[in-house]
């Protein structure tokens, strides 16, 4: 055997070995204690006072978040990993068919999302091409704003509101009940969130109180417009 074909022949066989020696991700791996970790917030708690107060961002994150993130991670050891990530496994909520797993991965997305969509005062300003998009659904973002705002009121106890893209690209406002998000295979309103409400009252008791609608328009001063227009690219 020449030289340089015995080398490309080792060569080969060590791949070959290499190959058979790695193991091949299977229907056999499940999600491990530490599946999933409380994101930290962009911003200071205090970053959105007067809007949203400080003591609220506070247990709102380390307290009702985390939850959320510690009681998804009980939930899912053991279970087959049929997901390959936070998105993928609100996808796939129908066919885990658990509760449980359902109510926390959407609080952890939800709530996940919701801190990357708002920003400490200046906010940013929608640009041309949300601007566009928003007047081609709606006819203005005052219009958008509105039928927003009504659906955030009329959500009836907990949930969210949503500013979605639907499959043609087009703008849709909507809400879902409880964790429940428009990512979800069992919500009837679906598509890619670029825009969220959560209307828990854990998300403005302490300072408004009964009053959502005060909470609501507060909150608008508060809408990063930059992610807003990263979302709609
Ligand atoms: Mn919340």
């Amino acid at each position: 055997m020449k030289r340089r074909s015995f080398i490309k022949n080792s060569l080969l066989t060590t791949i070959g070995i290499g190959m058979a020696g790695t193991e091949v991700l299977g229907s056999n791996v499940t999600a491990a204690l530490e599946e999933f970790t409380l994101p930290k917030l962009p911003y200071a708690y205090d970053a959105l006072e007067p809007f949203v107060d400080k003591m609220t961002m506070e247990i709102h994150h380390t307290k009702h978040h985390q939850a959320y993130v510690n009681n998804l991670n009980k939930a899912l050891v053991g279970k087959e990993k049929i997901w390959n990530s936070l998105e993928d496994l609100c996808r796939k909520t129908g066919s885990l068919n658990n509760d449980v797993i359902r109510n926390n991965a959407g609080g952890h997305y939800n709530h996940s999302f919701f801190w990357e969509i708002m920003q400490p005062v200046p906010a940013s300003r929608p640009d041309g091409n949300t601007e566009n998009a928003i007047n081609a659904a709606f006819g203005s973002v005052s219009q958008m704003k509105d039928a927003f705002n009504e659906i955030a009121m009329k959500r009836f106890g907990s949930g969210w509101a949503w500013l979605v893209m639907d499959e043609q690209g087009k703008l849709q406002i909507g809400s879902t009940p409880n964790q429940d998000n428009p990512i979800m295979d069992i919500s009837p309103f679906k598509g890619k969130p670029v825009l969220a409400l959560d209307v828990w009252e854990h998300a403005y008791y302490l300072k408004y109180q009964n009053r959502r609608k005060e909470y609501i328009d507060a909150w608008w001063n508060l809408v990063n417009w930059n992610k807003v227009a990263q979302l709609l690219r």
